[in-house]
């Protein structure tokens, strides 16, 4: 991916132990291909291609469900954190000209070090999380999304089409967006 945007809902009031991972993409040499999570104080932490940004957007744990996305743009290295639809922090000359590797492994929960693998305890992610869903363009209608819009699954990963393998979760909810 040249370019892409990563959505998920969670809710949580875990502090953590350093960082806690949402949501991690790993090929072969690049283990934080793609990675998005939070540090201690509830600001949300990005890598591509194994570069980190830290957003200083803040609060993931603060025990509320929220809305967040990523996007990002080799073109200029653009990218915008988004929250409940809204963004809130953006910047330029982030990993301008990389492109993230096709052919990865999607982990829900937890960062890898190796693809598909090497975890670390204590750097799970503790509480809720769904509706997650990633597109290979930064040109999504994320504020629809947030609101459960018509555009709303990715054609990277779609929440409803994605085949999902489930680990020691205590519960299983499919969507809020389906939640009637
Ligand atoms: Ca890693």
């Amino acid at each position: 991916m040249t370019a892409m945007t990563a959505c998920l809902r969670a809710k949580t009031a875990f502090t953590g132990n350093d960082e806690s991972y949402l949501l991690s993409y790993a090929v072969p040499l690049k283990d934080n291909a793609f990675l998005l999570g939070y540090k201690k104080n509830g600001a949300i932490v990005l890598y591509v291609f194994n570069a980190i940004k830290d957003t200083s957007v803040s609060k993931v744990h603060d025990g509320a469900w929220h809305h967040w996305c990523f996007s990002w743009n080799n073109r200029g290295g653009k990218w915008t954190v988004y929250k409940d639809g809204m963004p809130a922090a953006a910047g330029t000359g982030f990993q301008t000209d990389k492109t993230i590797p096709a052919n990865g492994v999607w982990i829900v929960g937890q960062d890898q070090d190796t693809v598909g693998g090497g975890f670390v305890a204590s750097q799970a992610y503790v509480g809720d999380i769904t509706s997650i869903n990633v597109w290979n363009t930064d040109n999504v209608n994320v504020a629809a999304v947030a609101s459960c819009g018509d555009n709303f699954g990715g054609n990277v990963i779609s929440w409803y089409a994605v085949t999902k393998e489930v680990h020691e979760l205590s519960t299983y909810r499919e969507d809020f967006c389906k939640v009637t």
